[in-house]
Order: structure tokens, then sequence, then C-alpha cells
């Protein structure tokens, strides 16, 4: 064969072979492209071509050797992809994700659900829009309230706005069932106030209800005593001051013994050593009728405290607008997980 028809053979050989020939890629260059592979012997058999045929015979060459460099080329793709894979190092620590925190009036809220359902109240939920009756005319307010006003209400149509406490929720409550009624309500609210480190015009309520026969000021009182006590340490005192609000009567604000021993206390307590924590009462017996239940026979207790102020008092937070910037350096701080 001479050298014109090898080089025709091999170019042959080469274009039919599509895959890498099973020996691998190193034996495949060893062979063609190798110090003694073929490209370099019919390198070395161009010397004795005659002369008016080396540019041809040479070109053919070199076009051979583009094609083995292709095909080397090609496969090595393959193979770094293919040992890649093989090469997984399965015994390496796999890549943490970053978890949530659970957010701190999500932590308040569910440890006074805790306290409370161990005493058997149920947990009741209602919407954030409501209508005058079940946010305004049930509970009492009269129609000249300051609270139904554009200043303290964020109205939405003309007889619904955003509910500006969750005492609507017990209003439905009621409305649809008999006594004895043991609920607690917690939930979001919203007043058109000023935002400022003390208040929000969105924050998060929890209030209670209990409806019964012979229900007393009594057991309101026990009633607090006992949450106090389980959220603030067996040694907590309450006090009741006398108070007014248009859905109870007789009606209270409730203080717990703080301490005066720091500054903080001091400052916190105005002075006093108590600190307000939540408003309560005996639901006016005009409430009772609006929601189909008879004062007659039935009475009931009611109290209602700010998620955020429970909060900021358990864990010092200075601001309330803290709990609403969704910063992880402040989240971070609450990890229970
Ligand atoms: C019904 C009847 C009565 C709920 C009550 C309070 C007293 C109270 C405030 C605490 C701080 C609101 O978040 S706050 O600004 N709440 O002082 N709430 S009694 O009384 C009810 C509830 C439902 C049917």
């Amino acid at each position: 064969m001479d050298l014109k028809e090898r080089i025709e053979k091999l170019e042959a050989e080469l274009n039919a072979l599509k895959e890498l020939p099973a020996s691998g890629l190193e034996a495949f260059r060893i062979a063609y492209a190798g110090k003694k592979g073929h490209l370099k012997q019919l390198y070395e058999e161009l010397k004795d071509v005659p002369n008016e045929m080396k540019k041809e015979v040479g070109q053919s060459i070199n076009g051979l050797r583009m094609l083995v460099d292709e095909k080397i080329a090609s496969w090595k793709d393959h193979e770094s992809s293919d040992s890649a894979k093989e090469r997984i190092d399965s015994s390496r620590p796999g890549h943490s994700s970053a978890t949530g925190s659970i957010h701190p009036i999500t932590l308040v809220k569910e440890e006074i659900i805790d306290i409370f359902s161990r005493i058997g109240f149920s947990l009741s939920e209602g919407p954030e829009i409501e209508d005058d009756w079940h946010n305004f005319s049930a509970l009492n307010f009269p129609p000249e309230h300051p609270a139904r006003d554009m200043q303290d209400t964020f109205f939405v149509g003309k007889d619904e706005a955003l509910r500006t406490h969750t005492s609507s929720v017990q209003v439905r409550v009621m409305e649809g069932s008999q006594p004895p009624i043991r609920t607690i309500s917690p939930g979001r609210v919203f007043r058109n106030e000023a935002i400022s480190s003390r208040s929000h015009c969105m924050f998060h309520q929890i209030e209670g209800l209990y409806i019964d026969k012979g229900v007393s000021f009594a057991d309101l009182k026990q009633t607090l005593l006992y949450f106090a006590k389980e959220f603030l340490g067996e040694k907590t005192d309450i006090r009741l001051r006398p108070s007014y609000f248009p859905f109870t009567e007789p009606s209270a604000e409730v203080d717990v013994y703080w301490g005066l021993e720091t500054e903080t206390d001091y400052r916190i307590t105005k002075g006093t050593g108590w600190l307000e924590i939540m408003g309560c009462g005996m639901v006016d017996p005009e409430v009772l009728k609006n929601c189909n239940i008879d004062p007659e026979v039935y009475s009931g207790f009611a109290f209602g405290m700010g998620i955020e102020r429970i909060a900021m008092l358990r864990y010092q937070i200075p601001d309330i607008r803290m709990f609403f910037e969704n910063d992880v350096r402040f989240l971070n701080q609450f990890r229970t997980l």
C-alpha cells in the first residue's frame, strides 16, 4: 500500500470512529499522535516523497492530524464530565441552608394560648375586615364614640373597617353559640394612630371571654392571677384599678408587681413598682343581649392585652417598630429551633 492509500485508509477509519474506543483516550492519542504513532510515521515518510507530490501528500497528512486533534478534543470533554461524576465524594458534609426562627410575637402568643388552654379556654379567630355591628355596635359603642371616627379607624368601605380589636371575634362566638363559653381570640388589629416607639397602627391583641351561670368578678380576678403567676412566676402579684370600657361594667386595668430594684424598674414602672399589662371587666348586660344571651341567666367576664406590649416586657425590647422590620439580626435572637 503506498503512502496516499494509507492516508486515505486512516482517514476512513477515523471518520468511522464515532465513539471513544474501549481502550481509552490515552491509548488513542498514543496510537495516532504519539512519538511512534501513525502521524509521526507518515511525516517521517513524507521526506521520501518526490518533490512534485510533497505539497499534496503533506496537506493530506495535515488534514489527518486535524481530524485526530478534533477527536481527542471532543472525547476529552466527554471523559472529564464522566470522570467528574465518578469523583463525587459522598462523605463530604452537605451545604446547610439557613433555618428560620419563630417571631417573638408568635412565641408570646402561643405561650399565652397555652396557659389559658390549660384551664379550658378554646381558641377562636375571625375576619380582619369587620362590619360596624361586630366591631362597634354590638359592643355598646355609642353612635358618637370617638373610636368610630375616621381618625381612629381605617375604613375600607361604607360599613366596613379594619377591626380595631379582636372583641369582634368574640361577638361572633356569642352569636353562634350558647354558654358555657370559654374562649380566647388572638389576632391583628388596626388603629389609625401615629407610629412611635410605643404605638403602631397595626398590632396584635389577645382577648379572653368567659360566659356561664354565676360567673363573678372574683372568678375574673382569680383567672388573671393564675395567668400572671404562670406567665411571670409563682411570686407574681396583681392589682386591679377601676377603669372604663363601653363593653364591660365594672371595668378595670390590671397591674403586675414588677419590682423596684434597678433603674430600669424605676423607669418602666414610673417609680411605683407596678406595671399595667391588660384591661378587663364584667361583660356589660347590653352586650350579652346584643348577642342573644340572656343577661338574667348568664354573666361573664372579659379581658384583653396587647401582645407587643407583653413581648416588649418579656424580652426588654425598646421599640415596637422592631417587631415589623423583619431585620434578621433582631429575629435571630429568638431562635428556639
Ligand atoms: C366581648 C365583650 C368584652 C375585652 C376587653 C379590654 C378590657 C382591654 C385593651 C388592652 C390593651 C386593648 O390592646 S389594648 O389596647 N383591652 O383593656 N379588652 S375588656 O372585652 C370584651 C371582649 C369581647 C364580647
